[in-house]
């Protein structure tokens, strides 16, 4: 199995045009200049110009590959966009794109770079990376992006007149190419070795050091331990449950208390509490500090409530849907309120004066005492609608959020990404979530009344535990993964304590981040102990990680899906069905 390069597309003003490729140079099409230069590896290096006199909107342009020598069936890594997107293995002509189950808009724009509905029933699409694996070769195949500031990178598979197709698509969302404008595009780089030995997990390993090297990844963060209020309080917590919380502190071995969602009064108005938090962002920091833990604190800081302070006296800093003039909408979520029944709108982070609201609002929650920001929802900038400047790429709106974010918060702070376009993130993070999140009970109850299509997205402890493994190669080239918080209740959960155990140690192995979500107050001795087993797992396979052996799924793309991990000197094996699962230890 080879890739064969073939041609060269651009969708660019609602039309798509394309020309023969087979080696180096520029080429015209549809009014741009793409030129490309092809070296070893094999890599792919492309720039995009206009040369014309007007602007040009574009969408996407392409280097497609025909899929030679193959035998089906064609197995792939179907990576998902961003955190809570799925990621794990799918079958041309078996499985499908989720985008044709009848989904809404804003779920299609939520999990996917590019929200359009795929071009052909057949086609599979995978984000920023993919591995393929048919039953002919030995070897499997990677094709990724180099990185993902600029622009996304979508890859698609499907059959076409002549045979396979494999597209790498830089996707720019419609963005403005101003007259005599150049850009860069991110690289494309093939590993085709044909060793055997080199498997999915080690290949995507070599490709995700790469990227995080060019993209400057914060990787050296300790590892992380702590406690967050989500999972448990869910929209009701308090300062009443946090102080009772931080009164256990000295049972528990955790470096941060972070308090998620439910203490703001209003989306978007972040350094305002509600009526249950009576002593302030500043009062619940001071209370953990004096505990002896780092203070953490959640925002969705790219999202506002239609009737936050922030709205009411800039309503000029909102995106915009793409026709007509009202905002644009980035969440819907009851349990927000906010003035039109849970709808919330998005900050421009095309513009100046958002991009430095949202600076001084990270040095102000720092300046308050929170070293660890969790920042949630952070797609919400990459949604399609109109922005101040029409120049910027979805990916780059994400990005310039971050950056204002980072800039505010100086070096010094943790910040965790959540809901985030994994690939725009890259060396702002020094933290990411990469799953959906995690609930008490394994797997999701088959009557919930969902959107059909993202079913794999929603809160069930099993899709956090497959994210675990699909991403693992991530665990210090990128940042610090962020599994999700383990779950130790024994009371109120459908999880079996074999579950329970199952999800821990999945945590520990994989070596990332390790956060206790329940109420302390119901936790005893068993739980402490587990916590005690997930984090001496944990150092050992971060440890490992930074040592330059991230934790492997030695069955990535095998028949039974992802279903191993294996991290510092331990082992697990795990059915994703019923939860159960062996712990070994490693040679
Ligand atoms: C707080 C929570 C927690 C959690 C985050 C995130 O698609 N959705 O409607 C959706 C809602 C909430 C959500 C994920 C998806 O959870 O992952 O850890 O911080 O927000 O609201």
């Amino acid at each position: 199995m080879r890739l064969e390069l073939d041609r060269l597309e651009v969708i660019a003003g609602g039309t798509t045009a394309g020309v023969p490729l087979r080696s180096s140079g520029a080429h015209s099409l549809a009014g741009l200049e793409v030129a490309v230069a092809t070296g070893g590896g094999p890599r792919y290096c492309w720039t995009l110009a206009n040369p014309g006199p007007r602007a040009a909107t574009v969408r996407a342009v392409a280097l497609v590959f025909r899929l030679e020598d193959e035998r089906e069936p064609l197995r792939l890594f179907r990576h998902g966009h961003q955190s809570w997107s799925p990621a794990g293995t799918a079958t041309l002509g078996v499985d499908r794109d989720p985008s044709l189950e009848g989904a809404i808009d804003l779920a299609r724009d939520l999990y996917h770079a590019d929200p359009a509905v795929v071009a052909r029933p057949e086609e599979l699409r995978s984000e920023w990376v993919t591995v393929l694996a048919d039953a002919g070769t030995a070897a499997p195949l990677l094709l990724g992006f180099e990185g993902g500031t600029t622009h996304d990178g979508t890859i698609r598979v499907c059959r076409g007149d002549a045979g396979i197709e494999v597209r790498a698509e830089a996707f720019l969302g419609d963005a403005i190419l101003h007259p005599g404008e150049c850009r860069p595009l991110h690289g494309v780089v093939v590993d085709d070795r044909p060793d055997a030995g080199v498997g999915a997990s080690e290949r995507l390993e070599a490709w995700a050091t790469a990227v995080g090297r060019l993209g400057g990844a914060r990787i050296d963060a300790p590892y992380q331990s702590g406690w967050c209020s989500w999972y448990h309080y869910f929209h009701d917590v308090s300062e009443t449950a946090l102080r009772a919380n931080l009164a256990h502190a000295a049972e528990w071995p955790f470096d941060v208390f972070q308090l998620d969602d439910g203490f703001q009064r209003s989306i978007g108005d972040w350094l305002v509490t509600n009526e249950r938090f009576p002593s302030g962002l500043e009062g619940v920091a001071r209370a953990i500090v004096a505990a002896g833990r780092r203070p953490g604190l959640w925002i969705a800081p790219f999202l506002a409530a239609p009737d936050s302070e922030v709205v009411r006296t800039h309503p000029g800093w909102l995106a915009r849907q793409p026709a007509g003039d009202d905002p644009l909408l980035g969440m819907f979520n009851p349990a927000w309120g906010g003035g039109r029944d849970g709808w919330m709108y998005v900050l421009d982070t095309t513009r100046p004066d958002v991009l430095a609201h949202l600076e001084r609002l990270a040095r102000a929650l720092v300046d308050t005492g929170f070293g660890y920001l969790k920042l949630d929802f952070t797609y919400a900038p990459g949604l399609g609608g109109r922005f101040a400047d029409p120049a910027r790429a979805p990916a780059e709106r994400v990005r310039a959020g971050f950056e204002a974010v980072r800039r505010g918060a100086g070096d010094a702070t943790f910040l965790l990404g959540c809901g985030a376009p994994l690939a725009s993130a890259v060396g702002l993070v020094d933290g990411m979530r990469i799953g959906p999140d995690v609930a008490p009970r394994w797997h999701l109850p088959p009557d919930r009344v969902l959107i059909p299509a993202y079913r794999d997205s929603e809160p069930a402890t099993v899709h956090a535990a497959r994210a675990t493994l699909a991403r693992a190669f991530m665990h210090r080239a990128l940042w610090l993964n962020d599994p999700d918080c383990v779950m130790l209740r024994t009371e109120h959960t459908e999880l079996s304590p074999e579950q329970l155990r199952t999800w821990a140690r999945l945590v520990g192995v994989s070596g990332g981040m390790a956060l206790v979500s329940d109420d302390l107050g119901l936790l005893g001795d068993t739980a402490r102990a587990t916590f005690a087993e997930v984090t001496a797992l944990g150092r050992a396979s971060d440890a490992a990680a930074k040592a330059g052996t991230p934790p492997r799924c030695p069955d990535l793309l095998g028949p039974a899906g992802p279903s191993r991990l294996e991290g510092g000197r331990a082992a697990i094996a795990l059915d994703p069905g019923t939860g159960a699962s062996t712990v070994v230890a490693r040679a």
